[in-house]
């Protein structure tokens, strides 16, 4: 109907892995939704200055008119909400602890572009994950 808002509305940017998260979150749900398309780094919507005065970053999810922000706790309050469709995460405690092990450590360097591009930095973020990775257990 026209003027009526859609259930489920994402603020985004193109180029946002943090959004990309939420995104892809939404389409392995098959939850319908609109993308809203914010114009990063110039300007900031009305919108997204209410619904995230904290931080005032993208993604925030709007359902049902309510905000949800921060990418990881997008994707976690998708995957409480929208139980229809197979579980984001691994049902194995460990498996589960490992997968958000690896969203974290993302979350943190991602969001820390100086920080990636730092040569002491990327040395110890590569040096922790092959320790993480080789502490897997041989099949
Ligand atoms: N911790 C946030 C990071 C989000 C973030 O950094 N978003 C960037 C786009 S990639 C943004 O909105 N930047 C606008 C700004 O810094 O003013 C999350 O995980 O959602």
């Amino acid at each position: 109907m026209a003027g009526e808002q859609p259930e489920v509305v994402l603020l985004s940017f193109w180029c946002s892995p943090f959004a990309m998260k939420a995104r892809i979150a939404l389409a392995e749900k098959g939850v319908p939704h609109e993308i809203r398309e914010e114009n990063l780094p110039h300007e900031k919507s009305n919108l997204l200055l209410r619904m995230n005065p904290v931080h005032k970053k993208v993604p925030v999810l709007i359902h049902k008119g309510k905000p949800v922000c921060e990418s990881s706790l997008i994707v976690q309050y998708i995957d409480e909400v929208w139980t229809h469709e197979s579980p984001l995460l691994p049902s194995d405690p460990h498996e589960r602890a490992r997968a958000r092990f690896w969203v974290d450590l993302l979350d943190k360097t991602v969001g820390q572009p100086s920080l990636l591009f730092s040569p002491v930095f990327s040395l110890n973020f590569f040096a922790r994950a092959w320790f993480t990775l080789s502490q897997q257990p041989a099949d």
